[in-house]
C-alpha cells in the first residue's frame, strides 16, 4: 500500500482550520501531523513513498453531491451525462462522491429500479457513489420493498409533489410512504411543489400564448413551493418521519424550514448554487429559446424578491443546511429545444456538479459564508445528513482518503469555452469566473485530479453503502 503525506497546508475542517499535515496509507487517513514531524527521528517526507506540496493551499475533504441525475430518463429524453462522463467531471472539480437516484418509474417493482441504476453505475464511475431510492408508484408492494432498503445500504428514499401521471404522489401516499420510512429509519426527501396547480396554470399560459421559457418560472410560483413545503412539513410532523427537502429555492419555503426547525422537528433542507446565483428575469428570461438552459425545477427565483440572498443568509445560520446540485444537464440540442415553442416541453434540469465547490467557494470570497462552513456544506453535513460520515466528509485518522487541494490563489474561467468535463453544449455557467481553483484531488487515496490533468479511471468508483441519518435533532 502506497503512502502519501500532503505537507504545507492548511487543513480546513466544519469546525476550524490549522496547519498540518496529512498522512495516508493506502485508502485511509492514518494521522494528522504536525507539520514537519518526524517517527523515530526520520524526517516523513523521506520515507513515504509521495509528497504532495500543499504549501499555500487549503486541504479539505473531498466534496460530496447528494443530489445527481446521471443517465436519467426525464421529459421524453435522458440527462446527458452517464455515470463515467458525470463522475469525471465531479472529480475535476473536487466533488469526490454523489449520491444519484435510482428511479422507480409507475407500475415497476422498487428493487428492479434500483438494480438497473446499479447496472448502470457499475465499472463506470471515477469517484464512489451512492444512491437514493425515488419512489414514483407509492402501493402495498413498493412499502413492503422499501424496508428493504436499509439492508442495501439505502438509508433514503424521495417523494414528489410535483409532476402528476410521472413521478407524482398524492396526500395519502405521502402519508403512507411516510410512516413506512419512520418506521424504517430511512430519511424521507421531498420534491416540494404542488404540481397539480402548476399544471393548471401551465395550461392556462400557453392558452394565452405564453410559451418562451420565463413561463416556466411564473407557472411555478413560489406560493406553490411554499404550500407543498408546509404540507411535506406538516405529514412528517404527524407520521415523525425526518424530512429533507430537496432544492429549496423560495424565501418562503426557507421560512416554513426554519418555524418547523425552531420547534425542533427533524426538518432539514438543501439549496442549488443556481439559486444562490441566478434569477428568473437575468437567465429564465434571457431573449429568445436561450433561457431554456435555465429552466429546472424548482426554478429560479426573481432577483427583485431577494431569494438569493435569503438563500445565503439561511445557509450561514444554517436554517438551510447543506448544497447540492441536482445536476440533470440536458443539451440545448436536441434536447431542451424539444420546448422551443412550448416551455413545458423543455426537460427540466441544469448541470453544475464540476462547479458546486468552485461556486461554493466564491461565496467565500464575496464573505457571503465563512471558509469552515464552505467545508460544512459540501462535504461535512452531506455525509452526515446521508450516513457516511466518518468514512467520508472529513480529515481523520480512519476517514477515507477522499482530499481535495484548493488553491486560494489559483483562478478558474467556467464554460464550455472554457472546456468543462461535462457533456454538454453549453453551460449554464459560461462566463463565470473563480477566485479559486481545485489543483488536486485524491479519491480513496489515489489521485485522480492533478494539476490539470486527469489522471482517474472509471470502474475506480465504488458503490458506498450508507448508515441512517447522523444529523437528527
Ligand atoms: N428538477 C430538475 O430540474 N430536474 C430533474 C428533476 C427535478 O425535480
Ligand atoms: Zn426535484
Ligand atoms: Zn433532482
Amino acid at each position: 500500500m502506497a503512502t502519501t503525506l500532503i505537507t504545507g497546508g492548511t487543513v480546513v475542517s466544519a469546525t476550524g482550520r490549522g496547519a498540518a499535515d496529512v498522512l495516508i496509507d493506502g485508502e485511509r487517513i492514518v494521522a494528522l501531523l504536525e507539520p514537519g514531524s518526524t517517527v523515530l527521528g526520520a524526517n516523513l517526507t523521506e520515507t513515504v513513498d509521495r509528497v504532495i506540496d500543499a504549501t499555500g493551499k487549503y486541504v479539505i475533504p473531498g466534496g460530496i453531491d447528494a443530489h445527481t441525475h446521471m443517465s436519467m430518463p426525464f421529459g421524453g429524453t435522458t440527462a446527458a451525462d452517464t455515470f463515467e462522463t458525470g463522475t469525471r467531471a465531479a472529480a475535476w472539480g473536487g466533488t469526490t462522491t454523489i449520491i444519484d437516484f435510482a428511479v422507480q418509474k409507475f407500475g415497476e417493482r422498487v428493487q428492479d429500479s434500483l438494480q438497473t441504476w446499479h447496472d448502470m453505475a457499475a465499472g463506470e464511475c471515477a469517484i464512489d457513489y451512492s444512491f437514493h431510492q425515488i419512489i414514483g408508484d407509492v402501493n402495498d408492494e413498493s412499502l413492503r420493498a422499501m424496508r428493504e432498503l436499509p439492508g442495501e445500504g439505502i438509508s433514503s428514499f424521495k417523494l414528489f409533489m410535483a409532476y402528476p401521471g410521472v413521478f407524482y404522489s398524492d396526500d395519502a401516499q405521502i402519508l403512507r410512504a411516510m410512516q413506512t420510512g419512520a418506521d424504517t429509519g430511512l430519511l424521507t426527501m421531498m420534491h416540494a411543489e404542488n404540481g397539480p396547480a402548476i399544471d393548471v396554470l401551465v395550461g392556462q399560459l400557453l392558452a394565452q400564448g405564453k410559451t418562451d421559457p420565463y413561463y416556466h418560472g411564473i407557472a411555478r410560483a413560489w406560493e406553490l413551493e411554499e404550500e407543498a413545503t408546509h404540507r411535506a412539513i406538516m405529514l412528517a410532523k404527524l407520521t415523525g418521519a425526518p424530512l429533507y427537502v430537496v432544492h429549496v429555492s423560495a424565501k418562503q419555503a426557507v421560512a416554513q424550514l426554519a418555524t418547523a426547525r425552531d420547534r425542533g422537528q427533524n426538518v432539514f433542507g438543501e439549496t442549488c448554487p443556481q439559486y444562490l446565483y441566478l434569477s428568473l428575469e437575468d437567465q429564465l428570461g434571457a431573449p429568445g429559446f436561450e433561457g431554456a438552459k435555465w429552466v429546472c425545477s424548482t426554478p429560479l427565483r426573481s432577483k427583485h424578491d431577494h431569494h438569493q440572498d435569503e438563500a445565503w443568509q439561511a445557509l450561514r445560520t444554517n436554517d438551510l443546511q447543506m448544497v447540492s446540485t441536482d445536476h440533470c444537464p440536458f443539451c440545448m440540442k436536441g434536447q431542451k429545444d424539444m420546448g422551443i415553442g412550448d416551455f413545458s416541453k423543455i426537460p427540466n434540469g441544469i448541470g453544475s456538479v464540476e462547479h458546486r465547490m468552485d461556486l461554493m467557494y466564491q461565496g467565500v470570497v464575496d464573505g457571503k459564508i465563512s471558509l469552515e462552513r464552505w467545508v460544512e456544506i459540501t462535504a461535512t453535513t452531506p455525509a452526515r445528513m446521508f450516513g457516511l460520515y466518518g468514512r467520508k466528509g472529513v480529515l481523520a485518522p480512519g476517514a477515507e482518503a477522499d482530499v481535495v487541494i484548493y488553491d486560494p490563489n489559483g483562478h478558474t474561467s467556467i464554460g464550455v469555452d472554457a472546456t468543462h468535463h461535462m457533456n454538454m453544449d453549453h453551460s449554464a455557467w459560461e462566463g463565470y469566473e473563480i477566485d479559486g481553483h481545485v489543483d488536486t484531488v485524491l479519491s480513496r487515496g489515489k489521485v485522480v485530479v492533478d494539476d490539470n490533468t486527469y489522471l482517474g479511471r472509471k470502474g475506480d468508483g465504488r458503490f458506498v453503502r450508507r448508515d441512517p441519518c447522523q444529523y437528527l435533532i
